[in-house]
């Protein structure tokens, strides 16, 4: 394989970072020890018919005790930073107190990251809420934020100007709406007043926090990782299509991403929605905008809208390249969507934390060949490229994931990693697309 930078290729910028990103309960296992509590996702994978197989993170791919091999291998990759997340359930296992086992097994992970000299991106809030707060009504509870403040606080001061980057949460959008709008994550709940009611305080949370991490990590960068999936209307010459599709980007791109950057949730919700306008106190809205160094996107797909009686609906268009999760591969979206945030809105500088896909991997001769991944990155790669040619501020790019892991409601059964993990042994294996990424960097490395 061999890649291009010529001069004017935008990846030479010797300030765009290139990483790979995990998250903690979807990696580490060892869910009891330490002192650990129990999280969202431990009661959730315990409660039958909610995780594919019932599959759980008791072992996960035991990175609580393979973290050194792990970074190790991380550094043969030739990436510049590592995005992680924190188990908030490591830190305070009981309401008030801090576990110093949980602080000390970050800090020796981010010591040897900086060893390494890979840049550590670190995200406080990746879905692991412990479930003593869901059984106070977890975000659903405005005490969810100010306890997650004092979280963020412990963590900041705990780890201080050692991590390069950090990000209050990863995906609201999950924790919210898939949590207790649809019912597919943890806790399970359903009810759409009640998602856009967790989202708000979820915000409120990372404004909260914010102030706390700049001051216990002064140097570092502060933001938060959001997810878009772009809307497109099924037939862009009828109007009812074109109106479902900016529909759901008012709920799943701008919901999350207006009251950050211009402190106001979009009318559009209330408007067309009046019911499940969550409960908003004077002042909530000014904190939630206080200024981010950086705004994270993951991207993975597009939608697909039709208007139709009961409601907006997402088409499955035929013959469109799939991966294993059944999202449609499209590149094109991601760079219209960069192109139009930053047109629509004053952004920060933009990384894509997340972008990746699933596939049907498998093991053979001790090789694993991921053709179509090594293709989803090579465009998405191009699409971001494109992106930053019209003037988009993108200052880095994290694949999702670095190793196959638990892939939430689907167990593990997805496997989304660049390095391809046997359960049975916990040996990692390179997939093809790993040994590209490799090659891709070392190859950047020489321009
Ligand atoms: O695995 C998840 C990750 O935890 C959050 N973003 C999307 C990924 C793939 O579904």
């Amino acid at each position: 394989m061999s890649f291009e930078f010529p001069e004017s290729s935008p990846f030479r910028r010797s300030d765009f970072v290139f990483g790979v990103a995990t998250a903690a309960f979807q990696i580490e296992g060892a869910n009891k020890e330490d002192e650990r509590c129990e999280s969202i996702w431990d009661r959730f994978c315990a409660t039958p018919g909610k995780v594919a197989n019932g599959d759980d993170g008791t072992v996960a791919c035991d990175h609580y005790h393979l973290w050194e091999q792990d970074l190790e291998m991380i550094a043969e990759l030739g990436v510049d930073a590592y995005r992680l997340s924190i188990a908030w359930p490591r830190i305070m296992p009981v309401e008030g107190q801090v576990n110093s086992k949980g602080i000390e097994f970050y800090k020796r992970l981010i010591a040897k990251l900086n060893e390494l000299g890979i840049k550590p991106f670190v995200t406080l809030y990746h879905w692991d809420l412990p479930q003593y707060l869901e059984d106070r009504g977890g975000w659903l509870s405005r005490e969810t934020a100010y306890k997650f403040a004092e979280f963020a606080d412990i963590m900041t001061k705990a780890l201080g100007d050692s991590v390069f980057s950090y990000a209050t949460f990863n995906e609201p959008l999950c924790s919210a709406f898939l949590g207790y709008r649809f019912g597919q994550h943890a806790p399970g709940l359903t009810e759409d007043k009640l998602g856009f009611q967790a989202a708000h305080h979820i915000l409120l949370a990372h404004g909260l926090a914010l102030p706390k991490m700049r001051e216990n990590a002064p140097k570092a960068e502060h933001g938060i990782v959001l997810n878009f999936t772009p809307a497109y209307p099924a037939d862009p010459t009828n109007a009812a299509d074109v109106l479902a599709a900016d529909f759901d980007e008012q709920q799943g791109i701008h919901w999350f991403l207006q009251p950050i950057v211009e402190g106001e949730y979009p009318a559009a919700i209330r408007q067309q929605q009046p019911l499940w306008w969550p409960t908003i106190l004077p002042g909530d809205l000014a904190l939630i905008s206080q200024p981010i160094d950086f705004l994270g996107i993951n991207y993975y797909t597009r939608h697909v809208i039709k208007a139709s009686e009961n409601g907006p609906r997402q088409v499955v268009l035929p013959d469109v390249e799939r991966t294993d999760m059944g999202w449609e591969v499209c590149p094109e979206a991601l760079t219209a969507l960069l192109v139009k945030l930053n047109q629509r809105y004053t952004l920060p500088p933009i990384f894509i934390t997340e972008n990746g896909m699933a596939g049907a991997d498998s093991l053979e001769n001790g090789e694993v060949i991921d053709q179509q991944r090594c293709d989803y990155y090579q465009s998405h790669l191009d699409a971001v490229a494109v992106a930053m040619e019209q003037g988009v501020d993108m200052r880095g790019y994290f694949a999702w994931s670095l190793m196959d892991n638990f892939e939430w409601a689907f167990g593990y059964e997805k496997r989304f990693g660049i390095v391809y993990v046997d359960y049975a042994s916990q040996q990692r294996v390179l997939k093809q697309s790993a040994k590209y990424f490799q090659q891709f960097l070392q190859q950047r490395a020489g321009a």
